[in-house]
């Protein structure tokens, strides 16, 4: 099981629509996929997704970090060598996507070494998650559309909806709406990213106080620390550290400095190894974890549930698994179906994902 070629390849899929948040927007999948190849003929495949808004990270960093820095180290070991490997990539600061890729992708050799599934070999827990869409910012009236659409379609009855605008009622009365519009029959929770101060966060979070919130994520900057702290105290949810918490060394400060009680974690920046240390913190101190989406293609999302249903924690709520709809088209030569609100694991061996090489060949950015 050497590894003896590593591929980063990038393409570029049109999204139908943009999707804004308070940190960014996204209206191309310009990521990077990763092929891990080893001396046997297998090929491990991951995908990274360049978010500069939240790690600085852009898809030609991604692909030159990959072939200047870590393929070179890395070549040569075993698959099976992965705190060697994980040693390697953590020599180097930064970059959790691409390190992040490049570990799925391992592990993706390594099931199909086995001829087991890689969420099997991760814990085995469930075979689906319940999915989770994410809103992006529109009027109330567009996002309770796209949610009936999806919820319609998909059967999909949880929404993560995107805040953070100014003056807060903008986001209030889309969350007011969604409620109106689907009674109790939805779950409907927040993600700010840090885009109001502590106090408008407050003040968005009474006016919303009767509208059955589970979650509010990131409302606020991590290093506003005392309002932070002061928010997270009165907040009468669960309080999400998503991107303040990246690493196993931020997601100790962030829950032990009192900035958040609950984690999303996401394979697409700490991959399958390091998501597993986070999800041992998590259960230690006794937080809850959602599964989150880094706006994932198909083949980060098979990743995302994979691990997700292999932990009883990381199934137990709904996942954020299907922000590839809103894409054009997709790499997946078998594409991904979310039915009755639930998306599935792939029966492996490995990831059990195959790229359609004719889509990559249109789609490759470097030919
Ligand atoms: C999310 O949960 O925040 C938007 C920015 C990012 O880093 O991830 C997405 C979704
Ligand atoms: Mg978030």
């Amino acid at each position: 099981m050497k590894i003896t070629r590593i591929e980063a390849i990038p393409f570029a899929i049109p999204y139908v629509k943009t999707l804004k948040f308070a940190s960014g927007e996204v209206h191309t999948a310009d990521h990077v996929l990763i092929r891990v190849h080893t001396e046997d003929g297998l090929v491990g495949t991951a995908e990274a997704p360049p978010r500069p808004y939240t790690y600085g990270e852009t898809q030609q960093s991604i692909v030159t970090v990959v072939d200047t820095i870590f393929a070179p180290q890395v070549i040569g070991h075993a698959a099976l060598e992965r705190e060697q490997i994980q040693a390697i990539l953590h020599r180097t600061v930064g970059n959790p996507t691409a390190k992040a890729a490049l570990d799925m992708a391992i592990w993706d050799v390594i099931g199909q070494a086995l001829d087991v599934s890689v969420s099997q070999l991760l814990g085995g827990w469930t075979d689906r998650m319940r999915v989770s869409h994410m809103l992006g910012f529109d009027t109330p009236a567009q996002m309770v559309s796209e949610a009936q659409a999806i919820h319609e379609r998909y059967g999909i009855a949880t929404f993560k909806v995107k805040v953070g605008r100014r003056p807060v009622t903008l986001d209030v009365d889309v969350v007011a709406a969604l409620r109106e519009h689907f009674g109790e029959t939805v779950e409907l929770y927040i993600d700010g990213n840090r885009g109001w101060t502590p106090s408008e966060s407050a003040d968005a979070l009474r006016r919303m106080a009767d509208l059955g919130l589970t979650l509010a994520e990131e409302l606020c900057p991590a290093d506003d620390i005392l309002g932070r702290r002061w928010l997270v105290r009165q907040c009468p949810v669960p309080f999400v550290a998503d991107e303040s918490a990246t690493n196993p060394g931020e997601v100790t400060r962030e829950l032990l400095g009192g900035n958040a009680n609950a984690l999303s974690i996401k394979t697409a920046r700490t991959g399958f190894t390091v998501s597993q240390r986070i999800l041992g913190q998590a259960e230690g101190l006794g937080v809850e974890v959602v599964m989150g989406n880094q706006i994932d293609g198909q083949v980060g999302t098979l990743c995302s549930v994979a691990f997700g249903a292999a932990h009883q924690s990381t199934s137990r709520r709904a996942g954020e698994l299907s922000n590839f709809l809103d894409m054009t088209d997709d790499l997946l030569a078998e594409p991904l179906q979310i039915t009755d609100g639930t998306l599935s694991v792939r029966a492996g061996p490995g990831l059990g994902l195959q790229i359609d090489e004719d889509k990559l060949t249109h789609y490759r950015q470097d030919t």
